[in-house]
C-alpha cells in the first residue's frame, strides 16, 4: 500500500509516519509537506540523518502539483494545517486557505484519481460544552466552532463531505481530542511549560484554567487512524478519545510535579478570547472498529514527554524562543 502523509513533518504526521514504517512492512510512505514554522525537519531524519521516506517539500494549496501527486498512491492521510487556536486569533487567512482550500484540492485529487482519503479532523468543530454537562461529543453532536481555526476545519469536514454524498470520493472523517507525546510544537499548552520548566520558567495558565481537554497521546490516535483505514467504512466519521479529560490546572500540576515542584508554582496570564470550556470524546464510534488506547496512565505518558522534551533540547530551542517572542507580545501575568 503506498500513502501520502500530508503534514507529515508536524507533529501527528511524524509521529505516525515513524509508528508506520516501524510498525507496518506493508506500508510505503511519502509525506507532502510545505515545512510552515510548525514543521520540524529533524523529526523525519533517521539515526543516520538521512530522511526515513520520500519528503516532497510543496503546499496543498497548490492544486496542480496535489493532483499530479496523489495520483501515485493508494490512499492519502490528510494531517497537513495550521493547528494553533492562537494563531488563528491574530490572523485567519492562512488558516481559510491551507485548512479549507488545501482540503478541498485533497478531495478533488483523491476523487478524479479513485483514491482513499483519511482526513484528520478535531474534536474542537463541535464547540465547547459547559464543566457540569454529563454528556460528552458523539458523531451526531451539531457543529459549532468556536475559533477561526476550528471554524475552518469544521468547513474542511463539510466540503470532505460534501465530495463523498455528491463526487464519488472515497473518504473517512475522524476528530480526535487533544494530543500529547513527544515532537509537539512547544507553543501548544504541555510543551510549553515543560520547555519553559527545562528553561527555568514558571508555567502559564491562561485565565483561571479551569478548561478541560480530553487527552490522548499521540500514539493511540495514530493507531486509530490504522484502524479506520483498515477497517472504517468510506462515508463514516469516528470520534477518537481516550477518556482522558483533565482540567488545565490538573496537568500543570502533573507537569510541575514530574520537575519536583509545587503544584502551584505557576502564573496566570490572559486568557484566550472564547476560550473554550470542556472538550469530551465518546469513543464508541472507534470501539466499534476494535481500537482501544494503550496508553492509560496519564501521569506515565507525560512523565515519558517530559523525559524527551529534556532530551531533545536542540529540537525544540529554536521554535521555543520563536514562540515566546509571539506571546510575549500578546499575554500578561494576572
Ligand atoms: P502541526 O502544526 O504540528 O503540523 C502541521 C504540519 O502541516 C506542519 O508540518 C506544517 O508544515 C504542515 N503544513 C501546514 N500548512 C501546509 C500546507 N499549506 N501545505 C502542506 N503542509 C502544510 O499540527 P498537528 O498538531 O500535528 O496536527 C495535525 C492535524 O491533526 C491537523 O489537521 C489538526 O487539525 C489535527 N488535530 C490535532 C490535534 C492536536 O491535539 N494537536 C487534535 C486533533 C486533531
Ligand atoms: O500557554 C498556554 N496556557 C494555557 O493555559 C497555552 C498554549 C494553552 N493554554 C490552555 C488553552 C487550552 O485550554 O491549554 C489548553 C490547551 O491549549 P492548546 O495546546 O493551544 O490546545 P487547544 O486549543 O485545546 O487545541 C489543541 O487540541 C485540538 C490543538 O492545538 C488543536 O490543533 C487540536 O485540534
Amino acid at each position: 500500500m503506498r500513502v501520502l502523509v500530508t503534514g507529515g513533518a508536524g507533529f501527528i504526521g511524524s509521529n505516525f509516519v515513524l509508528r508506520t514504517l516501524a510498525t507496518r512492512t506493508d506500508v510505503d510512505v511519502s509525506v507532502l509537506d510545505a515545512f510552515t514554522y510548525a514543521a520540524n525537519p529533524a523529526s523525519l531524519l533517521g539515526v543516520d540523518g538521512k530522511e526515513v521516506c520520500e519528503v516532497i517539500r510543496g503546499d496543498i494549496r497548490d492544486a496542480e502539483l496535489v493532483e499530479r501527486l496523489v495520483q501515485r498512491f493508494d490512499a492519502v492521510v490528510h494531517f497537513a494545517a495550521e493547528s494553533h487556536n492562537d494563531n488563528s486569533l491574530v490572523d485567519a487567512d492562512p488558516f481559510v486557505s491551507t485548512n479549507v482550500m488545501g482540503t478541498v484540492n485533497l478531495a478533488k485529487a483523491c476523487a478524479a484519481s479513485d483514491v482513499r482519503l483519511h482526513h484528520v479532523s478535531t474534536d474542537e468543530v463541535f464547540g465547547d460544552l459547559a464543566l457540569d454537562d454529563p454528556t460528552r461529543f458523539t458523531t451526531t453532536t451539531p457543529y459549532r466552532p468556536s475559533s477561526p481555526y476550528s471554524a475552518s476545519k469544521a468547513s474542511a469536514d463539510h466540503f470532505v463531505r460534501a465530495w463523498v454524498r455528491s463526487l464519488g470520493l472515497a473518504a473517512t472523517i475522524s476528530n480526535c481530542s487533544n494530543n500529547y507525546g513527544p515532537r509537539q510544537h512547544p507553543e501548544k499548552f504541555i510543551p510549553r511549560q515543560v520547555c519553559g520548566l527545562i528553561r527555568g520558567r514558571r508555567p502559564r495558565v491562561y485565565g483561571t484554567g479551569d478548561n478541560v481537554r480530553d487527552w490522548i497521546h499521540v500514539d493511540d490516535h495514530n493507531d486509530a487512524v490504522w484502524a479506520i483505514l483498515d477497517r472504517g467504512e468510506v462515508g463514516q466519521t469516528y470520534l477518537i478519545g481516550a477518556d482522558g479529560e483533565r482540567s488545565n490546572l490538573e496537568v500543570v500540576g502533573d507537569i510541575l510535579a514530574g520537575f519536583d515542584r509545587s503544584r502551584d508554582d505557576f502564573v496566570h496570564v490572559t486568557d484566550r478570547p472564547g476560550h473554550d470550556r470542556r472538550y469530551a470524546i465518546d469513543p464508541e464510534s472507534m470501539e466499534e472498529l476494535g481500537w482501544e488506547p494503550r496508553y492509560r496512565d496519564f501521569t506515565a505518558g507525560l512523565a515519558a514527554t517530559i523525559e524527551w522534551y529534556r532530551d531533545n533540547e536542540d529540537w525544540w530551542a529554536d521554535a521555543y524562543d520563536a514562540a515566546e517572542a509571539g506571546y510575549a507580545q500578546r499575554e500578561r501575568e494576572l
